[in-house]
């Protein structure tokens, strides 16, 4: 039985800012044995030096403790990549050194992903996903498509900078449930809308649920979209996907009670977050 780990606390970061003792000093992760609360701390801190040469080192360990890969993934690698993000926001970091640690990231997930996938063990339905056009940002869409995948879908992922013709293609194809657009710019943002708008065009909204997501996305983009869904992580992702291809399977894509049925999800899950929390 691997060890679970509370990664769904908010913790405050700001240690990140200085160095792994100040990290060790945090009670990220008190309820982890000493010398795995350790490892987790060089986890995310190799992820902010970039030390790519070792990440996968660092997984196999965690692996070894008995560790499972979405702790690994919603954990150190998620506080991680988050502190790099705010080092590029302000200035202490350029493209270089986030492309160092983007690849740490990349490794891990290499890594974990067989791991992910061994836990599908039925078949629900099918996703199309992608990062729209102008953007080449992937680690956070092959999350969300990783634990599709492991949810029984089978997910057809286009990669990046996908504009809105090889969506339609790809829908034309594999005719899925659910279609997902990834975006991490404001700059492509837009793109989430011009191709929902390109598959109103070609008659295909009603057949689809439309997923967005990304960092610059909120819910309220995906109502001024006319999206279906939005998804903040990949298990609130998941959640909302299941729901469409089961209870809301006869809802049409593009309709007000699927919106509806959406938000709903959301507010249970925050009702839970707040239960377990007293
Ligand atoms: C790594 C990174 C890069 C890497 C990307 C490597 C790769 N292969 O992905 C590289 C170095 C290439 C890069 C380049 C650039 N980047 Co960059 N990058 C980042 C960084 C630090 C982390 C992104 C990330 O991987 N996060 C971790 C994952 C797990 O989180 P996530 O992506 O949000 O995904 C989760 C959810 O959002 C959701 N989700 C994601 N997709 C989807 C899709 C669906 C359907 C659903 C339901 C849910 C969902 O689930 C995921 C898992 O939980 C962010 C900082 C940040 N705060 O996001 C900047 C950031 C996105 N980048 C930024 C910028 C400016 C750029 C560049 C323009 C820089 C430049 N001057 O060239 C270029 C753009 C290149 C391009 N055309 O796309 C800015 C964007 C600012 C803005 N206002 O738009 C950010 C916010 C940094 C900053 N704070 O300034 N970047």
């Amino acid at each position: 039985m691997p060890l679970k780990i509370d990664t769904e606390i908010e913790f405050d970061l700001e240690d990140l800012q200085y160095d792994f003792e100040d990290s060790m000093e945090t009670d990220r992760w008190h309820d982890a044995p000493a010398e795995l609360k350790e490892l987790f701390h060089r986890l995310e801190w190799n992820i902010i030096d970039g030390e790519h040469a070792d990440t996968v080192g660092f997984i196999d360990t965690a692996l070894e403790g008995d560790i499972s890969a979405r702790t690994l993934i919603s954990g150190p690698m998620a506080t991680g990549i988050a502190e790099v993000g705010r080092r590029f926001k302000m200035d202490e970091y350029f493209l270089p050194e986030v492309m160092m640690s983007a690849k740490c990231m990349h490794e891990a997930l290499a890594r974990l992903k067989p791991l992910i996938l061994a836990e599908k063990s039925e078949e629900v339905g099918t996703v199309v996903i992608g990062t729209v056009q102008g953007d080449l940002h992937d680690i956070g869409k092959k999350i969300v498509a990783m634990m599709m995948e492991a949810a029984g879908f089978t997910v057809h992922d286009l990669g990046v900078t996908v504009p809105p013709e090889k969506f339609v293609e790809a829908v034309r194809e594999h005719n899925p449930q659910i279609v997902g657009f990834s975006a991490l710019l404001t700059t492509t943002m837009n793109m989430q809308w011009e191709t929902l708008k390109v598959f109103a065009a070609e008659g295909l909204r009603e057949d689809l649920k439309v997923f967005v997501g990304g960092a610059p996305i909120s819910q309220a983009w995906c109502d001024k979209i006319g999206a279906d869904a939005y998804a903040m992580d990949a298990l609130v992702a998941v959640d909302k996907a299941k729901a469409c291809v089961t209870r809301l399977k006869n809802l049409t894509g593009g309709a007000p009670e699927l919106h509806e049925a959406m938000l709903e999800i959301d507010r249970e899950r925050e009702a839970a977050k707040a239960a377990a929390a007293e």
